[in-house]
């Protein structure tokens, strides 16, 4: 990383230099919440053994790039199917992983500031959330019925889909925590099945960013994606 570190320091001298305004971020709209364009998910994990049923490609296999492609970034077009559910054919599917939102962290603002986007009918979930520089909370549960209907389409054309609305106030944080991760799991449903599909997730209420450092944006994105590659693989 030390090759990076001047390069990132030089564009951001740079930008400030310019003091040009934010103006030209673009923001993205789904199921009626606007969000910041680098405001989703930038890295996915799976945090515990299993196989993955990911949403494009009809594979069952963990794969640390494929899991970044269905779970980060806009990607209303992919994710992950059932997770946690104990299919007979393949063995159990991981029911643990890991979202990390390393250029645009929440703030603890007033309602909502994370969102989960979930396909087909809502299912139940558990959510941890790690303040910035410390450790996960313990999780807290959110039933199935919490989840908002959307009027959008999910994964396979599924629509409607659904949002788990995760507000940092919850976990007996403060205003103004910056949460810069979270940690999710599907519980068991109405149905009796464990078979959460997570597709994607994005902070509403971001941490401010001065205007003249939205022009550093694409290298903290490089970065991100520069981290991701060299640490493929599971965490355990
Ligand atoms: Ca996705
Ligand atoms: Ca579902
Ligand atoms: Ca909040």
């Amino acid at each position: 990383m030390s090759s990076i570190r001047p390069l990132l320091l030089s564009s951001l001298l740079a930008a400030l230099a310019c003091a040009l305004p934010a103006s030209g971020r673009a923001a993205v709209s789904y199921g009626g919440y606007t969000f910041a364009d680098i405001a989703f998910a930038t890295d996915a994990t799976q945090l515990e053994a299993g196989f993955v049923h990911w949403l494009t490609g009809g594979t069952v296999d963990p794969d640390d790039a494929i899991l970044d492609a269905q779970l980060t970034g806009f990607s209303p077009t992919t994710g992950l199917a059932n997770i946690g559910f104990p299919d007979p054919g393949v063995g159990a599917y991981a029911n643990l992983f890991e979202l990390d939102f390393t250029v645009l962290p929440a703030r603890n603002a007033v309602g909502p500031d994370i969102v989960l986007f979930e396909a087909f009918g809502p299912d139940p979930y558990e959510i941890a959330v790690r303040p910035r520089g410390g450790v996960f909370t313990d999780f807290l549960t959110y039933a199935e019925n919490s989840l908002v209907e959307l009027a959008a389409t999910g994964p396979l054309d599924s629509s409607p889909t659904y949002a788990l609305e995760i507000d940092i106030s919850a976990f007996g944080l403060p205003a103004g925590t910056v949460v810069d991760a979270i940690r999710l799991r599907a519980l068991q449903n109405s149905f009796g099945n464990v078979e959460g599909d997570p597709f994607m997730a994005a902070v509403a209420n971001p941490v401010p960013v001065p205007a003249a450092l939205w022009l550093a944006v694409p290298v903290l994105v490089g970065l991100a994606a520069i981290r991701r590659r060299g640490g493929a693989g599971m965490r355990s």
